[in-house]
């Protein structure tokens, strides 16, 4: 049976802001993401409430702040999940220390997906610290028996924020997909796409050491048998762990499916590496067993596959406590590194190794004439990695940026390193990570970021003017990553409160820290040295056209 419009999260945010507007509350402020959108469509659709949007949640908080000290009665600041969060601590702090009213509104993942390496998820409670004089934890809206959990978790919080003492309040929210005003099917739900969703130990817990490491090995080994069709999956690696699972590939023949961050995936053509995993998903022969080891790598396309082709082994190399499977897919979870393998693994099927092998060629052979000469967002990151001045480093910015880079590079000279902060995926501070990073290897470097990844840490231009660091900004005029979403179909929603345009250009911005600046008309204006920005003027509509082009005509190659 279908729910009827709204769905289940929908009709939870809009009681919740049917309450606040009830306790006298209407002045909300709010940043772009993804996971708020039922909060965001709730706000618009009860019609009692101003919203103000702005890139920088640190700043969109501080709004809330003043508004509160000028009225007495409490702003909603509203934001989407992971750092996005701590960017309110600093206004939570002010509210806090001086009787400021405030409610700090915001979504989060649901806890089935904490813990696993999902995207922008990290652990929400208690981030604010001892500061909010209440906080309330939601549970996710299908967990709750009833609607008149989220109004009372409302009246308690705003009693609060207005009480004796005011201050800053905290309601956390957490919603799973869908998250627009859409049906839904009861039971579609996020997570377990196709594994068994408990992951065994392939021997009980080891306290370390050579001889226990050995015999989780071989409790493993002996649990997978004899694979055929074995891959290796490279998510984020550090440059040491990446050429152990380098070696682990050379020795075994087992295809290695490398992501953009495991130091593997960009350099020159290297037999046995796919770099191009994001294009040949659902083209290229499923396996039977997975060892993926690293963070959790950049495409969910990808995984996703990965995990409804239904592996019977899918073992993770552990490094953290973490278990590295939003998928609810993983099979094993294992506590060595990949160097504790090598030698170890079963040779892999030929013919398997050489279809995902001319998988890859055939696709990479036509990606430069598929992409063409126009500045599209795919042909800059393609461009730009196979022109990369030797020993540069490279970061690429939470959003497009990085899947982009991911799907799109071609071979070319090596970076020194490829960071991006996707430990919780936020796409503030990009511009100061890439003048550290270049301190730190003292090295040039390239930093690819979208024009509110560039706002959000404006200021930080201070410090890319003391470094070697070519900016590349590319300016689409708001969140292109929004329009892949299912929100893009409200159109009365889309453009306001998640691609939020803002119609600026940074040349000014450059003039005002010294920086040199170039706009880019064709590819070959990217190539100049830093410090400087160099601004890419694309359209959003077009990218999401070019981007389903190039991912059709890969899927013809390959058909
Ligand atoms: C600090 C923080 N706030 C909000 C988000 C949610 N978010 C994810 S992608 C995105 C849009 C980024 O736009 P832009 O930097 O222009 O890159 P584009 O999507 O155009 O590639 C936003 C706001 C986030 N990841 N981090």
């Amino acid at each position: 049976m279908r729910e009827s419009k709204p769905n289940r999260a929908q009709r939870w945010a809009r009681a919740l802001f049917d309450e606040l507007a009830r306790a006298g509350v209407s002045e909300v402020c709010m940043a772009p993401g993804s996971r708020s959108t039922p909060l965001v469509a709730a706000a618009v659709a009860d019609g009692r409430f101003r919203i103000q949007t702005h890139v920088d949640e640190r700043g969109a908080a501080f709004y809330c702040l003043g508004f509160g000290r000028a009225t007495g009665i409490p702003a909603v600041w509203l934001t989407t999940s992971g750092t996005a969060v701590a960017n309110g601590l600093p206004a939570a702090v002010e509210a806090s220390q001086d009787g400021v009213p405030l409610v700090l509104l915001t979504a989060d993942r649901p806890p089935e997906l904490i813990g696993t390496g999902a995207n922008q998820t990290i652990r929400q409670e208690g981030i604010f610290g001892s500061y909010p004089r209440h906080t309330e934890f939601l549970p996710a809206p299908e967990d709750a028996d009833s609607i008149d959990v989220v109004r009372r978790a409302v009246d308690r919080a705003v009693q609060a924020a207005t009480g004796e003492w005011p201050g800053p309040v905290h309601i956390n929210a957490p919603f799973r997909k869908p998250l627009e005003p859409t049906e839904v099917l009861p039971g579609d739900r996020e997570g377990n796409v196709g594994g068994p969703g408990e992951t065994a130990h392939a021997s009980g817990e080891h306290a370390g050491g050579a001889e226990a490491v050995g015999s989780e090995v071989s409790a493993f080994l002996r649990t997978m048998g004899s694979p055929a069709r074995g891959l290796l999956l490279a998510g984020r690696l550090r440059p040491a762990e990446a050429a152990a699972v380098q070696a682990l590939a050379d020795s075994s023949g087992w295809p290695l499916v490398a992501d953009i961050c495991s130091q593997l995936r960009m350099g020159p053509v290297r037999p046995g590496v796919i770099t191009l995993g994001d294009l040949l998903a659902g083209h290229a022969p499923a396996p039977d067993v997975i060892i993926q080891v690293g963070r959790m790598p950049v495409s969910q396309r990808l995984t996703r596959w990965l995990a409804s082709a239904e592996p019977s082994v899918w073992a993770v190399l552990a490094d953290g406590t973490e278990r590295i499977d939003p998928h609810g897919a993983a099979t094993h979870r294992l506590s060595v590194s990949a160097a504790a393998l090598q030698g170890k693994l079963p040779a892999c099927d030929e013919a398997f190794a050489a279809k995902w092998g001319s998988a890859e060629r055939t696709v990479r052979q036509a990606l430069p004439d598929l992409l063409g000469r126009r500045l599209t967002e795919p042909a800059v990151a393609n461009h730009l990695s196979r022109t990369l001045p030797q020993d540069h480093g490279l970061v690429l910015a939470a959003s497009m940026p990085v899947r982009d880079m991911n799907t799109f590079a071609g071979p070319g000279p090596k970076p020194r390193l490829v960071v991006s902060n996707r430990g919780a995926s936020g796409i503030d501070g990009t511009l100061a990570t890439a003048a550290g990073v270049s301190r730190g290897l003292d090295a040039p470097v390239t930093v690819v970021c979208g024009d509110l990844a560039f706002l959000h840490d404006l200021n930080s231009l201070a410090l890319i003017a003391r470094h070697p660091v070519r900016v590349v900004a590319i300016n689409n005029d708001g969140g292109a990553i929004f329009s892949f979403l299912p929100i893009s179909a409200h159109k009365e929603l889309f453009e306001p409160y998640f691609a939020t345009p803002h119609g600026l250009s940074f040349e000014h911005a450059a003039a005002m820290f010294g920086i040199p600046y170039v706009r880019a008309r064709r590819l070959e204006d990217l190539e100049v040295q830093g410090p400087a920005i160099v601004e890419v003027n694309t359209k959003r509509a077009e990218n999401t056209i070019e981007h389903q082009r190039l991912r059709q005509a890969a899927a013809d190659l390959l058909a």
